[in-house]
Order: C-alpha cells, then sequence, then structure tokens
C-alpha cells in the first residue's frame, strides 16, 4: 500500500506506514501504537511490555531509541536518495543512526527475547541492510545477531517485509 499514497492517505492521514487495520476497521497508526495494541489484545503472561515501574521505563527507553533509530535511517535514504543532499545534513542524519545502533548494541543484553526493542531493532537492521548499503558497516556484530534470532521467530516469518 506504501507505494499507492492515496489509499494510504485514506487509512492514515499522515501517509506513512506501518498502519495496522484491525478486524473492527480501526486504523492503528504509528508503530508506539501498534506495539501497544497487539500487546493490550494478547494480554497477561503474552505481553510483552512490563506493567509498571523501573522495568516498563527501561524497556520504553529501549523501544523508544529503536524506533528513533529507525526513523534517522529513514531519513537518511530520503536524503541519499530521494532529493538533493545537503552533505552537512546527511552526516548529521548518519551520525543520530548510528549513535542510536551504539547505544542499542550497547544495551542489548537488557533487551528481552521477544520484546518490543527487540522487534523495533530488528526492523531497524533490517531496513539499513535492504535500503542504505553505504551504512551496512555500522551494523555491529550483536546487533546482527539480536536481528537475525528475531527474524527466526514465526510470528516474524509471518509477516515478510515487503519492499516498495
Ligand atoms: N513514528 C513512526 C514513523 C513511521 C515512518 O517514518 N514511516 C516511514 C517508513 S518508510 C514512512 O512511511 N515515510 C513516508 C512519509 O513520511 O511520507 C512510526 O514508528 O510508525
Amino acid at each position: 500500500m506504501f507505494a499507492d499514497q492515496a489509499t494510504l492517505a485514506q487509512v492514515n492521514p499522515i501517509g506513512r506506514v506501518p498502519t495496522l487495520i484491525l478486524s473492527d476497521g480501526f486504523e492503528l497508526v504509528d508503530s508506539a501504537a501498534i506495539l501497544d495494541a497487539v500487546d493490550e489484545m494478547f494480554g497477561g503472561e503474552r505481553r510483552l511490555m512490563p506493567d509498571s515501574g523501573a522495568a516498563r521505563r527501561q524497556q520504553m527507553k529501549l523501544t523508544a531509541v529503536a524506533v528513533g533509530g529507525c526513523e534517522k535511517a529513514v531519513a537518511c535514504l530520503y536524503e541519499r536518495h530521494k532529493r538533493a543532499t545537503d552533505p552537512v545534513w546527511l552526516d548529521r542524519l548518519e551520525q543520530q543512526t548510528d549513535n542510536c545502533l551504539v547505544w542499542l548494541q550497547q544495551h542489548i543484553e537488557q533487551m528481552p527475547v521477544p520484546s518490543h526493542a527487540q522487534i523495533a531493532t530488528a526492523v531497524l537492521v533490517h531496513f539499513i541492510q535492504q535500503y542504505l548499503p553505504e551504512m551496512r558497516d555500522r551494523l555491529r556484530p550483536a546487533l546482527l545477531h539480536s536481528s537475525e534470532q528475531a527474524e527466526q521467530m514465526p510470528w516474524f516469518q509471518a509477516a515478510p517485509f515487503e519492499s516498495d
């Protein structure tokens, strides 16, 4: 649907993916809202995000850096391939993306398998591998390992990444 902007705009006024259409027709917008809703639907023991306290705050921060890293990597793609580039701006975007990768690598031991942060990190690693060959050397072994681990899970294989 990403290639069809008119259709995407009907379900998400921002015109961005991911957008998840629920069985009752409700359109969920933004990764954080989608992760939260899936957790709520499964409920109980199967929730990935802790309910409260320090554990919740820690997982929220890990997930925010992984999702923020995805946003910066997307910005690198747009600056590098979709419009004339300002090298200073592009350097800043690539540095921000790399800072997220370094931070995530340093905190990888705090990411349960599976967790929202691990899912978002795997999406970030996959995106760089697929769309930003210039940045592949920034993917350190521990991040690649975590991402490969996530991609082997049945729930990841059930939703293969579709390129546009
Ligand atoms: N905070 C959003 C960011 C989503 C996002 O940046 N999506 C990109 C993926 S390529 C997109 O759809 N960009 C198209 C646009 O902004 O027009 C989320 O995590 O869902």
